[in-house]
């Protein structure tokens, strides 16, 4: 057989074949006449990571931008970024932020209070803190609708649209605090967006209660109709929440609370040797909203989930857990004990007994495997392994669900498969489809808090490392090193199979139905607009954008007026975006091909000021401009 191994004469051709022609090479020596070590080295080279140029990567990676407020899409296994989403963020380059139709996103779904403080502060937040992104399910599986996420930094949870990748929904969420877990109902579909209030706080939180937090501060747990992102449902619960999932039948949703102590500073919040994780059964808060056993709280029903209640479990975990994460076998949900080296395994089946009283909180733990220190999330390769961050050991540590489960029931059996180091203290690691029932086992992303070294040194910040880990074969392999800018938490891994983006919008699209009825009130037709609207000191003005001009190359103005400029873009080939900024005012606009974009601004300075497309388009991009003229006041 020695003819038939993947022989040295095969790698020295490399460097005259370039790798296509190892890879083609790996594929005709198949497994079958290989030894084990020979068919996995084959393996190895086909899951090498390497997206030669001209090809497409095989899975969407969606980043969470944590304290940017953005998302970010990265092909995997290039681990190249692609785009970014400004969500909470306000972005430079697309506006977000500054246009009509961004800033209707941004402030629509604001609580009545917050509207009013952001009043004379420029209307909308400009941070966020973005952890969690995750797609839209039916039955159990991605289907490429939506992505939604939270804003911890200002109480929000937002949905991106996948078919255009860009932000059509953000909502506020009243009486919680600090937003920070986030899940979409699995089954049937989503359904129901699960949100966490991680922060306990008075309710109502309106400054008049204060005195004691261990009787009146509470943590609420959220229900968003992701049809209509409107909120469908509250829970007070006991002790805070942290990281939450939903299983695969769609009974229950599980939340972590590393705060069972209600304390405030860190040796209170720490203090206990088990903290838990509470159980919401859908079904029965469904009934209890129903029957009217709730109370309406910041215009929503909240339904009391506090021990003792129908509606909830609190199941002891030791010990702060953290990431809550539920296999794709339907069955095991895995909390990551965080300050004790356990993780601690749920079987979701016995559920049901539990809130019947049945049995006892701790019946239903079916397996607590040691792993090394600090765990704080776990992935699934859908062979019932589980991969799970060790951030203090800065290692991922591999292990067997069924070993775990079976090491708890008495038998001498080790279920850690292997540990890897990585580089540096991972918080979150996300596996390819690993939230699905189509988890395929092919790649991990370990995302490291700390690069420390792995980097050129670009000064006391520096990024984070999101290493891709393949864990096709038995063993894992590190193979690559990715920085990132501030801060993901979360990543999200789609097959590509899943996800249809369109490349021009539809002119019938919602985003920009404030400047269609503006436009229609103006008897002006967007498609085709060359026109200046005055209406009082209002002043509007209609252009369309084909590269390389504006159809409006100036326009007039007084100072003082409110002038709303509407930008058509008619393009109608792919991929020609143009943009309109306009000089000395802040503002700047992405209009994508086939698209409408608006701006309101008061045109408060006298001058000429010059607009000018930012998006390169055309061999004549520079002169893809024209100026307003705004006329001095008289005195
Ligand atoms: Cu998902 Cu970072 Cu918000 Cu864990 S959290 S690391
Ligand atoms: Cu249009 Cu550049």
């Amino acid at each position: 057989m020695s003819d038939q191994k993947p022989d040295r004469t095969g790698l020295s051709r490399r460097g005259f074949l370039g790798t296509a022609a190892l890879s083609g090479a790996a594929g005709l020596v198949g497994g079958a006449h290989l030894s084990g070590a020979q068919a996995k080295d084959a393996k190895s080279t086909g899951q090498s990571g390497h997206i030669a140029p001209g090809e497409l990567d095989e899975y969407y990676a969606f980043n969470s931008g944590g304290q940017s407020g953005e998302v970010r899409i990265l092909g995997l296994p290039s681990m190249r970024e692609l785009m970014r989403i400004p969500v909470f963020n306000h972005c430079s380059a697309t506006g977000w932020g500054v246009t009509n139709e961004s800033r209707r996103v941004l402030t629509e779904g604001l609580t009545p209070e917050t509207r009013e403080y952001l009043k004379d502060k420029g209307g909308v937040f400009l941070n966020g803190d973005a952890h969690h992104p995750h797609m839209s399910f039916t039955d159990r599986t991605y289907d490429g609708r939506y992505i939604y996420i939270n804003d911890k930094a200002n109480n929000r949870v937002a949905r991106i649209r996948c078919d255009v990748m860009k932000t059509d929904k953000i909502i506020e969420i009243p009486n919680a605090s600090g937003i920070h877990g986030l899940r979409p109902q699995r089954y049937p579909r989503t359904g129901y967006v699960f949100a966490n209030g991680e922060h306990i706080v008075p309710l109502p939180n309106d400054g008049t209660v204060t005195d004691n937090p261990k009787e009146n501060f509470f943590a609420v747990y959220t229900a968003i109709d992701g049809d209509t992102m409107k909120i469908a449902w509250q829970v007070l619960v006991d002790g805070n929440l942290d990281n939450g999932d939903a299983d695969y039948q769609g009974k229950y949703s599980f939340a972590t609370c590393y705060n069972s102590e209600k304390g405030v500073t860190v040796e209170e919040a720490s203090a206990n040797e088990q903290d838990w994780v509470v159980v919401f059964n859908i079904k029965r808060i469904e009934e209890a909203i129903k029957a009217g056993d709730f109370k309406t709280m910041g215009g929503v029903p909240v339904v009391d989930g506090r021990h003792g209640s129908k509606y909830t479990r609190y199941i002891p975990v030791p010990n702060s857990p953290h990431g809550c994460n539920a296999a794709p076998d339907g069955i095991h949900v895995v909390l990551n004990g965080k300050l004790s080296p356990t993780v601690t395994v749920l079987d979701v089946r016995k559920l049901d007994d539990l809130f019947d009283d049945k049995i006892k909180e701790r019946d239903c733990v079916v397996a607590e495997p040691q792993l090394g220190l600090g765990p704080l999330h776990t992935a699934f390769d859908g062979r019932g392994n589980a991969y799970t961050t060790l951030f203090i050991d800065s290692q991922m540590v591999k292990w067997s669900l069924d070993k775990a489960r079976r090491a708890y029931a008495g038998e001498k059996v080790d279920p850690i498969i292997q540990k890897l180091d990585v580089h540096y203290q991972p918080g979150h690691n996300h596996s390819t489809m690993g939230e699905t029932r189509e988890a395929d086992g092919k790649w991990l992303v370990s995302l490291n808090k700390f690069s420390k070294d792995r980097f050129l040194n670009v000064g006391p910040l520096k990024p984070e490392n999101d290493q891709l880990i393949d864990i096709s074969g038995d063993e894992m392999k590190l193979v690559h090193d990715g920085p990132s800018f501030a801060e993901p938490h979360d990543m999200l891994l789609v097959h590509r199979s899943k996800v249809h983006p369109v490349s021009t919008w539809k002119r019938d699209d919602p985003m920009w139905e404030d400047a269609r009825q503006l436009a229609k009130k103006d008897g002006v037709v967007l498609e085709d607009a060359a026109k200046v609207v005055r209406d009082g000191n209002k002043v509007r003005v209609y252009m369309i954008a084909v590269a390389p001009m504006f159809s409006i190359k100036n326009f007039e103005v007084n100072q003082g007026d409110e002038v709303t400029v509407v930008v058509t873009n008619m393009e109608v080939i792919e991929d020609l975006t143009h943009g309109f900024t306009l000089e000395g005012h802040g503002i700047a606009m992405e209009i994508g091909p086939q698209a409408t974009s608006s701006v309101t601004f008061t045109a408060d300075r006298p001058g000429v000021f010059w607009y000018y497309c930012q998006w390169f388009c055309h061999a004549l991009h520079m002169e893809m401009s024209g100026h307003m003229i705004v006329r001095p006041k008289k005195a």
